[in-house]
């Protein structure tokens, strides 16, 4: 009889345009990155592997295009409790987790495989311990490859091409420090802002991966890119610990497993993208100047004395070191 009730119920839901999973849990997961992008792409392939894994028992739904506003605001929030999950940058985090500043240091990974040894190991553990005593659980690490320069007058091919340069970065210490020390003036913006900031001459370059670079339209402004691919810090995926604390067992194991897959899944496709990305900036005349081209000696001289100022005591030392020896 409850089942006779309940059919009819959920066609009259369906009848009603309501979804009949709308009776499930859904979480929120917030991205700024549009449809297209590689983490939408694996976030979407994740929200499909978690209703198939709990019968549409627990949902995950993408707002991307930042709908639910930029990466500082979401980690805000999934800190307070007030978002589910973000798929934020880890530069987002480091006013926070003291590691993420010993990670964006730069010219501090030799490769995409370094950073994923590193993010495997201990390192990894640490950055974990750090957002749970912030209060939020680590999901899945995302691929982001290396960032580099781009420019709207003329490309950086050597120290000197900084001085006076305006150049836009993320909220984060180090990178402000990074600029200052190679001669440019950092200029904080968040990612949604860097567009139009390019086009209207408020900031001279910015920096990012070429996906990112491409993606968001800032080839369009800034036409030449610069490859000397001074960082490389990973993508985020973390749920509040309030979201978390209210899933079941089996629900938090079918989210962590889906959310395990989505990184697997991004892994693959990253490589691609980052070609694919440079290839359509060169197809658009964007002027590339490949790292062979940049007097990076020098360049890097600047930078690694950034390493003095972030690393205070022997245990991060200790830790520099141990990720530098990392295979
Ligand atoms: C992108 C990253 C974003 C955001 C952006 C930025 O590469 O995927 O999450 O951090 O960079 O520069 O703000």
């Amino acid at each position: 009889m409850r089942f006779a009730l309940l059919g009819r119920l959920l066609a009259l839901a369906a009848a009603c345009g309501l979804s009949a999973v709308a009776t499930g849990k859904e979480l929120i997961l917030a991205e700024i990155h549009p449809p297209g992008h590689v983490l939408v792409q694996s976030e979407e392939f994740m929200a499909q592997r978690l209703t198939e894994a709990t019968g549409a028992g627990l949902q995950l739904r993408v707002s991307h295009s930042g709908q639910t506003g930029g990466e500082g605001q979401s980690w805000q929030k999934v800190k307070e409790g007030s978002l589910d999950l973000a798929r934020v940058n880890l530069s987002a985090l480091v006013n926070d987790l003291p590691a993420v500043k010993l990670l964006s240091l730069p010219y501090l990974f030799r490769s995409r495989d370094h950073m994923w040894h590193v993010l495997e190991g201990d390192f990894g553990k640490r950055i974990q311990t750090e957002a749970e005593k912030a209060g939020a659980v680590v999901l899945a690490y995302y691929d982001s490859g290396v960032r580099s320069f781009y420019t709207t007058k003329k490309p950086i091919r050597s120290l000197a091409d900084f001085k006076g340069l305006r150049v836009r970065v993320q909220d984060s210490p180090v990178y402000m420090d990074l600029i200052d020390r190679l001669g440019g003036t950092p200029v904080v913006l968040p990612y949604e802002k860097v567009t139009d900031a390019l086009r209207d001459g408020e900031i001279d370059a910015a920096e990012n991966n070429a996906p990112s670079y491409v993606l968001s339209g800032h080839y369009k402004y800034a036409r030449y890119y610069s490859l000397d691919e001074h960082s490389s810090v990973p993508e985020v995926l973390v749920i509040s610990r309030k979201s978390w604390l209210q899933l079941t067992e089996a629900e938090r194991k079918a989210l962590q497993e889906a959310a395990s897959a989505s990184s697997v899944f991004m892994r693959k496709l990253w490589g691609e993208s980052e070609i694919q990305a440079l290839a359509r900036a060169r197809r658009e005349g964007v002027v590339v100047t490949e790292k062979s081209q940049i007097a990076m000696s020098g360049i890097e001289a600047f930078a690694v004395k950034l390493y003095s100022k972030y690393i205070t005591n022997y245990p991060d030392m200790e830790t520099v070191l141990a990720i530098l020896r990392t295979k």
